[in-house]
């Protein structure tokens, strides 16, 4: 049933709540966007501006309420009021919007997507710009609570709680979806607040959801509790935001509170409301918080002149700030590039972010040796991964590894076997078949302080978590180094026995324009555990691919290297040394290269570059100065694949040193194609590889 005022369970303590507190809050807010929305627009000192008037009142009745000592929340670009309440500072609120030096983003990012690092009360994870994308970081937090409480033994986990702030039309996305699924699932301590101002930009709630009432649709959905009311009226809203509160911190379980509210300006600064009626603007000024707050307040709480003290100082408050901001620096050009990655001082220290990642978290993973110690015979890649995954999650207790079908049958690939037997259901689990909420979940663990390794079951089905990859990459350069969620997606893909457009993927240069991570292509099973360990102990995002033709192949065997092997990434393996021309290659394609180098009779240098971001320009650079020619082969398609990258480097950076053009041989334009026929027709084979070789000598 949808719970009214009447139909609370928890007792109501309403009674506690600062309401002069909560004014000071509001009137803050108010004075924010005044300034911003008729002043700082018009002078094109904010380009981009995202009132909360109407919502304000609801949001920093929320703060109010997020006492818990790990609580987290997931926000949108309109939670400002939220942020405040919960400790944001004002003048860096205000330098944020106002693109200046420091801020939440240095003047990367608009300026109302805002964050709030915080180990020991209430974090704002940081807050992306795509709608519905803060619903599945704060259900990985939600996650983390309890893991970190069962598995770390970490006590500030109890009690605590994850929000996930948005507006009715986000509840129409992937993103919420995803989370409600999960949260329900899991039952997991998490609130839905959703705020109801009846319009998308433009478009009304009930092109939304039927009805235009997402609390009442999910009325009967399992595992969740669901209220709502009215977030103009301040004492039903405090009642309800406290009971809904109070029930997921009492271990309840999820729930949706709904609040209806108006939303008092345009979608943005630029949005001039013309698809509202007059009378519909009328009728949501009269239902304005602020004035039912005031009706609430005076004179029973506050005196009229108090109320007008507390407006007033608020607005001197923002003036005051304002003027603290107009003599603040603009962001410094020269630093655009940093913070892509994790970075290291001259010194070699780690320039630390302020929350995420295990090193967030205080914890600094041994750093492991380059020199391998071979031991026993020869395993393939699938037991390198799962030997590399078992040493790390019996060494590293803050590590997960989840997915579809990772537990109990232990992975499609059979990598996980015996994992989830290891380490337990909490440590290596099957999750529901959703991208978005594997990723996302993830994305929020790792803002935790844990080190999630989630399974992408084939490449091709990284898709539905596109929006989330990619925001998990642009969190250190949009923070500017106050977040990171560093992580590790093991990814299969590419073709095997045969091919299809499905599973059998490369495509590979995705991830090169996924700014923010880094990409491992192991060729064989030492490299494999390498790569793998260096990604598990860094502090950057990784993706690990996994190719399913090298997965039991006899080319990709090797000894085991040891429990401490690492390879660096952004160095290649010369595995061929040769003075006639320079092949570079990676992944799947390193076999068919050397056979086709041993075909050819002709001494070629074998470079195989195993990490693509970053790729090593220093070693292929001297070997083509070497050699003077050079072939690259891959197996993603040919236009704008990572050849042309290589190819247009070598051309700037060798152009005097080439006696040949450089040369690409790669899959042309077309999916993997399903049939043998069709795929050895497609991919660059051993024959085709051994013709370029001697074409191109021979120029
Ligand atoms: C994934 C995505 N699609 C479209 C947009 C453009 N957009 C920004 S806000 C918005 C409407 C969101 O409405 P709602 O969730 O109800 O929140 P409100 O703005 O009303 O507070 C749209 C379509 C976006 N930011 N992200």
């Amino acid at each position: 049933m949808v719970a009214n005022p009447r139909h609370l369970e928890h007792t109501s303590n309403i009674g506690a709540i600062d309401w002069r507190s909560v004014l000071r809050h509001v009137a803050v807010s108010r004075a924010l966007d005044d300034l911003e929305e008729f002043t700082l627009l018009k002078d094109r000192k904010v380009l981009y501006q995202f009132s909360a008037r109407g919502h304000d009142l609801t949001q920093v009745l929320l703060s109010t309420q997020l006492t818990g000592k790990q609580d987290a929340v997931g926000g949108y670009y309109r939670s400002r009021p939220l942020l405040l309440g919960l400790g944001l500072p004002l003048e860096e609120a205000l330098s944020s919007t106002m693109m200046r030096a420091g801020g939440m983003s240095d003047g990367r990012d608009i300026g109302v997507v805002f964050n709030l690092p915080n180990k020991t009360g209430p974090c704002v994870l940081p807050v992306c710009g795509g709608v519905g994308a803060q619903y599945t970081p704060a259900v990985g937090w939600a996650q983390s609570l309890r893991y970190r409480l069962k598995q770390l033994g970490s006590k500030d986990c109890e009690n605590s709680i994850a929000v996930a702030h948005g507006g009715e039309a986000s509840t129409a996305t992937n993103g919420f979806w995803a989370a409600l699924n999960i949260v329900t699932t899991e039952r997991l301590p998490f609130l839905f607040f959703i705020e109801d101002n009846g319009y998308g930009i433009s478009v009304a709630a009930s092109r939304q959801t039927p009805g235009g009432n997402i609390a009442r649709n999910l009325e009967s959905f399992r595992g969740l509790r669901v209220l709502e009311g009215n977030g103009s009226d301040p004492l039903a809203a405090a009642a309800l935001i406290q009971d809904a509160v109070a029930g997921v911190r009492a271990g309840d379980g999820p729930a949706l509170l709904r609040l209806i509210v108006p939303r008092l300006s345009g979608h943005s600064g630029q949005d001039t409301q013309t698809y509202k009626s007059a009378e519909e603007i009328a009728a949501e000024i009269a239902r304005d918080p602020l004035t039912h707050l005031r009706a609430q307040l005076v004179p029973g709480t506050l005196s009229a002149a108090d109320w007008d003290l507390e407006i007033s100082q608020a607005r001197a408050l923002v003036a005051q700030t304002l003027a603290k901001v107009e003599r603040r620096a603009q962001p410094d050009p020269k630093h655009i590039q940093r913070h892509v990655f994790s970075e290291t001082r001259a010194d070699g220290s780690l320039e630390l972010q302020q929350q995420g990642g295990l090193r967030g978290a205080g914890v600094v993973p041994a750093t492991g040796t380059d020199r391998a110690e071979p031991q026993g015979a020869r395993i393939n890649l699938v037991t390198a991964v799962r030997r590399t995954l078992e040493h790390e999650l019996a060494t590293n207790p803050r590590m997960l590894v989840f997915g579809e079908d990772v537990g109990r049958k232990g992975g499609v690939h059979a990598v996980t076997l015996g994992l989830q037997e290891r380490f337990g259901i909490e440590r290596v689990f099957d999750t529901s078949l959703s991208e978005e909420g594997i990723i996302g979940r993830a994305v929020g663990m790792a803002a935790a302080g844990l080190m999630p390794v989630p399974e992408i079951q084939f490449r091709k089905y990284a898709d539905p978590a596109a929006e989330q990859l990619n925001d998990c990459g642009t969190m250190r350069w949009r923070t500017m180094n106050r977040f990171a969620a560093p992580m590790v997606v093991r990814i299969p893909g590419g073709f095997f026995k045969c091919g299809d457009p499905w599973h059998s993927q490369s495509n590979e240069v995705q991830w090169l324009h996924g700014v923010g991570w880094r990409l491992a292509m192991p060729s064989n099973a030492q490299d494999a555990v390498g790569l793998l360990r260096s990604a598990l102990r860094g502090n950057d995002p990784t993706i690990f691919f996994e190719h399913r033709s090298l997965l039991d192949s006899a080319s990709a065997r090797r000894p085991y290297p040891g429990d401490e092997f690492v390879v660096p990434f952004g160095k290649a393996s010369c595995l061929r040394e040769g003075n006639e021309l320079t092949l570079v290659t990676w992944g799947a394609m390193v076999e068919r290269c050397e056979q086709a180098i041993d075909a050819s009779g002709k001494s070629v240098e074998l470079l195989d570059l195993r990490t693509l971001s970053p790729w090593d320009r220093e070693a292929t650079l001297a070997s083509v100065r070497k050699t003077r020619r050079c072939l690259i082969v891959h197996e993603d398609n040919i236009t704008a694949g990572f050849g042309s990258e290589i190819a247009a480097v070598l051309a700037k950076e060798a152009f005097f040193d080439l006696d040949a053009p450089i040369e690409r041989l790669a899959m042309p334009d077309v999916p993997s194609p399903h049939n043998p026929l069709l795929l050895d027709a497609v991919l660059p084979s051993v024959e085709t590889i051994a013709q370029s070789i001697h074409s191109l000598t021979e120029i």
